[in-house]
């Protein structure tokens, strides 16, 4: 390359390379979570602009070339010379920290890696194409090759309108995967429409049509009202608004009958999943009011001890929002998804403890209800100790032989080396035995019934022998007492049949580990075996494929010369040790899926409405919610 650049130009350069070796650093991973991270940059830019005062729509379409188009109807991006001598938009989209705004007192409403968004997107990209409705014309102008090419700024037709219109190709040699997933960026630009009443925002599919758009005048009611979903309220909505010095404050809360709680919380419009001093002090309030409440009007006696934190937020849902200038914006934790700025953690606990105080005066018998859950739930609480207590004491009782009788346990001294395979029916947990591989494998069957335990608290779950076999087995203890250097194995895999629409335990027991192990899943312990569906055979036996799915087993048929025959498996009880070994259980072989939460919140919702007895939503659950990463790639 033997351009000649000018020393402005090479900086310019320079700064899109460094994006290019490093994008880690400037969205966080190159897998889909990075892919779709330019997507959040470019949004996030437009819905500033909106949120200024400019537009009030936001249109993203996911193109069939797998590139993406995201407009807004704001004052277009300027247009004239930076003082470098090269037009504003082109110093935006290649130079680095130069990103949307900047300076000029405006408010930047996205936090954490945002801000240096245009460029950052541009570096990832193959090709950007911006147009432009500014100053009565329309202005044209491409990147290409990460930035490293760049069209003239050409003005084109008069308009009236105004606004910006990006299009970028992400690059397929950065990014592991170039698809986007729908419901992924649904799912967030509903988000940002419940965050900024008004806004309408719409997606538009042309890959495989669809077409969705979001507008709330009430958004923090109507986002509350969604992660609601199907669940019972037992109170109204209750919002609160508040600012202090520059920090803006908006909290929605409503309980409802089930025993979980889901806080989703925000700083400028971007999800803090780690949450930080908006969530601390938040829930610093929410517990100081509801014990004000309950000693001042004797629902707690004086001498009682006071409600703890875990007994207020059961069954509540919360959504905090809060807007920080960028000057004294801090983020915390590895993922800088963890607020920081202390200032926030005061204000958030004065709004809520003062706000909720007087609604509770104002709002007696619902108060009641919410202070009756809460005791309710303490005494749970408490129950659940005495009995976790007493089993720790019996660790020789009788029950605990024939617990442990269950288990087939693997001889590797060393956890991590170890797998467990829970296994449902007898026959299969039979076949598992004789198939493992004793040195690591340990089988564990489960016979009786697993307790829902999206419909139980802990205090039942332990009563339940599976749950109570599984508990003990793992080693980590359960709920909040979980503790993962505690576990006993490196892999915990569900082995159930392939092929049945009654998978329920396979349901039972995810929702269980989401509820009361989530770290397991968190770090990539849980997974579920994948039994073929096929077996292919000559006659006598000595050529023999196995496959997952129709595609497989067209495959495979392709592989016989002589007459063959096809076993399509109805269950894992029709294996043989040695098939189950071969094609479920060898590591060599075998096809794992590593369970991970991608989507709490949808998570949250869908597990909710499938427990909550709705049959046929269960594989979709499956499907849907719970990110199904191939493990090991065993084709055959
Ligand atoms: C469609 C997808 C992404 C944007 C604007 C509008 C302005 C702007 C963007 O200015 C530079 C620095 C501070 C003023 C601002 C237009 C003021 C006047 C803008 C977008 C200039 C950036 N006129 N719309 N950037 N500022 N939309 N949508 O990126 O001093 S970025």
């Amino acid at each position: 390359m033997s351009k000649k650049y000018d020393s402005s130009s090479i900086k310019i350069l320079e700064g899109l390379e460094a994006v290019r070796k490093r994008p880690g650093m400037y969205i966080g991973s190159t897998d889909t979570r990075g892919l779709h991270h330019l997507v959040w940059e470019i949004v996030d830019n437009a819905i500033d602009e909106a949120l200024n005062g400019y537009g009030d729509e936001i249109n993203v379409i996911l193109n069939d070339d797998n590139s993406v188009s995201i407009i807004d109807y704001g004052r277009g991006i300027p247009v004239d010379l930076h003082e470098s001598g090269i037009p504003a938009v082109q110093v935006i989209f290649t130079k680095l920290h130069a990103g949307g705004k900047f300076g000029g007192g405006e408010y930047k409403t996205s936090g954490g890696l945002h801000g240096v968004g245009s460029s950052v997107v541009n570096a990832l990209s193959t090709r950007v194409d911006l147009e432009i409705a500014r100053d009565g014309f329309m202005w044209e102008q491409s990147f290409y090759d990460g930035g490293l090419h760049v069209s003239k700024l050409v003005k084109g037709k008069k308009t009236k309108k105004t606004g910006t219109k990006v299009t970028f190709f992400p690059d397929a040699s950065i990014f592991s995967t170039t698809n986007y997933n729908y419901k992924t960026i649904v799912k967030r630009l509903q988000e940002s429409a419940f965050l900024n009443s008004g806004l309408k925002v719409t997606i538009e599919d042309k890959r495989d049509y669809k077409y969705e758009e979001f507008q709330y005048e009430d958004g923090i009611v109507e986002f509350i009202n969604h992660l609601l979903g199907s669940k019972k309220a037992i109170s109204k909505p209750i919002v609160f608004k508040n600012s202090s010095k520059d920090i803006e404050v908006e909290i929605g809360i409503i309980y409802n009958d089930s025993y979980n709680e889901e806080i989703v919380s925000f700083v400028n419009n971007v999800r803090t999943l780690d949450g930080g001093t908006h969530e601390s002090g938040f829930k610093a309030g929410l517990t100081r009011a509801i014990n004000d409440y309950a000693k001042n009007n004797n629902l707690l006696k004086a001498k009682e001890r006071n409600l703890e934190g875990g007994d207020v937020r059961e069954g509540l849902i919360a959504v905090i929002s809060i807007k920080i200038p960028e000057d004294i914006l801090q983020f915390e934790g590895q993922t800088k998804s963890k607020l920081g700025t202390p200032e926030a953690r005061a204000i958030t606990e004065n709004i809520i403890s003062q706000g909720l105080g007087f609604h509770f005066d104002q709002n007696k018998n619902e108060t009641i209800k919410i202070i009756s859950k809460a005791i309710k739930s303490r005494d749970a609480r408490l129950a659940a100790k005495k009995a976790r207590l007493e089993a720790r004491k019996g660790k020789n009782s009788k029950k605990e032989v024939i617990l442990s009788g269950k288990l087939t346990p693997a001889q590797s001294k060393i956890a991590l080396e170890r797998e467990i395979f829970l296994v449902e029916g007898d026959s299969a947990g039979g076949s598992a035995k004789q198939g493992r591989n004793r040195k690591f494998q340990a089988i564990l069957p489960l016979r009786g019934k697993v307790v829902n335990t999206e419909k139980a608290r802990l205090e039942d779950i332990l009563k339940n022998e599976e749950l109570a076999t599984i508990i003990n087995t793992l080693g980590a203890s359960v709920g909040t007492d979980f503790d993962l250097s505690g576990i006993q194995y490196g892999k915990i895999i569900i082995m159930t049949d392939a092929d049945t629409d009654e998978a329920h335990i396979q349901i039972l027991l995810l929702t269980f580990f989401y509820r009361y192990m989530r770290p397991l899943i968190e770090n990539g312990y849980i997974y579920m075996a994948q039994p073929p569906l096929y077996k292919v055979s000559t006659f006598d036996n000595k050529q023999v494929e196995y496959a997952w799915d129709e595609n497989g087993l067209n495959k495979a048929l392709k592989k016989f010369k002589k007459k063959y025959y096809i076993q399509r498996y109805k269950g894992l009880g029709e294996m043989d040790a040695t098939q189950l070994w071969e094609t479920t259980m060898d590591p060599t072989k075998r096809v794992l899926i590593r369970v991970t939460i991608d989507d709490i919140i949808n998570a949250e919702k869908e597990v909710n409405i499938l427990m909550g007895d709705d049959v046929p939503k269960r594989r979709e659950w499956i499907e849907n919610n719970i990110d199904f990463n191939q493990e090991d790639n065993f084709q055959i």
